[in-house]
């Protein structure tokens, strides 16, 4: 690290997406580690990121997708540097961040933690991804519980997933929630989602069916001095749903590579998801794009609906 000089830390609002902020129109912020090698193969990660986008732009409002590029931490990358965001190798999650800002990281793929937090920043309320990293299988000895859930504690955002990763151990990951204190709700269900799966076997606590219900929980959470974000939990659509037995199978194998490989931490998700993909025929893929799209959907109507309250 250079102290000879020492930089103003940079974070940096999209043109189009400060445009949209002040004049208070609706913004979905998007993560970038799906979008990545790390979360999709290509091409399939530029098809995800592509149909977030357009899924976003139709609903009325501007997709700001994060990153770190060349130490400055971006809300809204310019189209221009989007190529580099989906090559990027490099996981940044929340805590990562002043690392990556004050050596001058290169391109990061911010992860669900670094994304709310950098939307937070920015006065973005809303966010969509794929799936929340949560706590993991076995994390009373490892002690992994995805930074994910403290941030989403932290910071004033509506994160829209299809639940967790589907990898996790859901249960656990819904208790951490509540112990944190962040509202889960469901999206048009009482069920918690897995990923891959429209119902986990887990019920959560609120069903809301409008993006206005979202929108009267999260000013209320504010008006009573909530301190942090919500989560919506929103299924896969049912015709991209996979099948369980088959999905789980390919979890059980995929888990049982990594525990073989010593494999932990942040270099967990990439390997269980591309032997799923492999377990799967490639199907999960598509199923993958399917939702983080539906979020993404869902996000836009949330945010158009707080765009229209605040
Ligand atoms: N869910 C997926 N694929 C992913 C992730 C989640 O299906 O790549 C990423 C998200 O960026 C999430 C991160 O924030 O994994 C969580 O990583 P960890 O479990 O190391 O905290
Ligand atoms: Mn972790």
């Amino acid at each position: 690290m250079d102290h000879d000089e020492i930089r103003n830390p940079a974070i940096r609002v999209g043109e189009e997406v400060a445009g949209a902020l002040s004049g208070g129109r609706p913004v979905v912020a998007l993560e970038s580690t799906i979008f990545s090698g790390l979360g999709l193969p290509a091409p399939a990660n530029r098809e995800c990121l592509d149909r977030c986008v357009a899924a976003i732009r139709n609903g009325g409002a501007v997709p700001a997708l994060t990153a770190v590029l060349d130490g400055t931490a971006w809300v809204g990358i310019e189209d221009r540097l989007v190529g580099r965001v989906l090559s990027g190798s490099a996981k940044v999650a929340a805590r990562d961040l002043p690392h990556a800002l004050a050596s001058g990281l290169g391109v990061g793929v911010t992860t669900v933690s670094a994304s709310v937090t950098l939307a937070a920043s920015a006065g973005v309320e809303v966010f969509a991804t794929g799936g929340i990293g949560g706590v993991h299988r076995g994390s009373e000895l490892s002690g992994d519980v995805s930074h994910d859930l403290t941030a989403l504690a932290r910071h004033r955002v509506v994160t829209v997933s299809a639940g967790a990763k589907a990898f996790l151990d859901l249960a656990r990951t819904l208790e951490y929630l509540e112990t944190l204190g962040v509202p889960v709700v469901g999206w048009k269900t009482d069920r918690f989602p897995a990923f891959y799966l429209r119902d986990s076997g887990l019920g959560v606590p609120t069903k809301v069916t409008s993006g206005d219900d979202v929108a009267v929980m999260f000013r209320s959470a504010a008006a009573v001095g909530h301190p942090g974000g919500m989560l919506v939990a929103n299924p896969i659509p049912a015709t991209d749903e996979l099948d369980a037995g088959r999905i789980n199978a390919a979890l059980d194998d995929a888990l049982a590579e990594v525990a073989r490989r010593g494999l932990r931490g942040p270099a967990v998700t990439p390997v269980v998801l591309s032997a799923i993909a492999a377990a799967t025929d490639g199907d999960s893929v598509p199923a993958n794009l399917a939702l983080a799209e539906s979020n993404a959907e869902v996000a836009t109507e949330i945010a158009s609906a707080l765009a229209g309250s605040a």
